[in-house]
């Protein structure tokens, strides 16, 4: 049997959820890392990206394309997708706002250089506080936030949850999340979980790169 295969470049970005599953279920998997440009051209021609972007799963003859249905995939089948329509239904709501978040942080990285203090500021003091407070609303109004995000059980949405919050730290927003002493707790207990914290101090895990200043 081979293993699977994650396909992405040795960066964590959109493949960290990904990789955060994979790890917390146990998954053997392997990695094809792009090196540079040529070699991304190269991986486009191949024909191996459905839609000539990254990340890709393959496993045997099942290609999958799309970081956030890769990552649900992933979820589905080891217990990371919650129990029954209705707490899918509020993973995939738990997704789309962190979604949302990541969407708003990225604005710094495709803004002109002059833009960026600007867009920092308001993320700092507008932006992030405003959603970090929202997802600590959400998660108290589970067994008073001394759990997951949803049910009983962690899930890919937590993990999404705690890739963000990693970002926003790593990234000098941490002051955003002193407000929010629930998922500053969540965020501790996953990085304590003994397959995450096996994970996060392995050599498998790309570097840090910080988002523009
Ligand atoms: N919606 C896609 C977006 C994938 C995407 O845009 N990936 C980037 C790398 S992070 C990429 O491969 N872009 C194609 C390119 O740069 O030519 C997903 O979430 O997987």
């Amino acid at each position: 049997m081979t293993i699977p295969t994650l396909i992405y470049f040795a960066a964590r970005g959109r493949a960290e959820v990904i990789r955060l599953a994979l790890e917390e279920a146990g998954v053997a998997y392997q990695e094809e890392h792009i090196k540079g440009q040529e070699a991304f051209a190269a991986m486009k021609a191949s024909g191996r990206l459905p839609f000539l972007a990254v990340p890709v799963w393959v496993d045997g003859d099942f290609t999958l394309a799309q970081s956030g249905a890769i990552a649900l995939h992933i979820a589905r089948g080891h217990g990371l997708y919650g129990n029954g329509p209705r707490e899918q239904a509020q993973i995939d709501q738990a997704l789309g706002a962190v979604d949302d978040v990541r969407g708003e942080v990225r604005k710094l990285m495709v803004a002109e250089p002059a833009k960026r203090g600007e867009i920092r500021a308001e993320l700092l003091n507008g932006t992030l506080p405003r959603w970090f407070g929202m997802l600590e609303k959400l998660l108290v109004a589970n067994q008073d936030g001394a759990g997951y995000l949803v049910g009983n059980a962690l899930s890919i949405a937590d993990l999404a949850l705690w890739y963000l919050i990693e970002l926003a730290r790593d990234n000098g927003f941490e002051a955003a999340l002193t407000p929010c002493p629930k998922l500053l707790a969540l965020f501790a207990r996953i990085a304590a979980r003994p397959r995450i914290a096996a994970y996060l101090a392995s050599s498998r895990r790309p570097a840090l790169q910080l988002l523009p200043a």
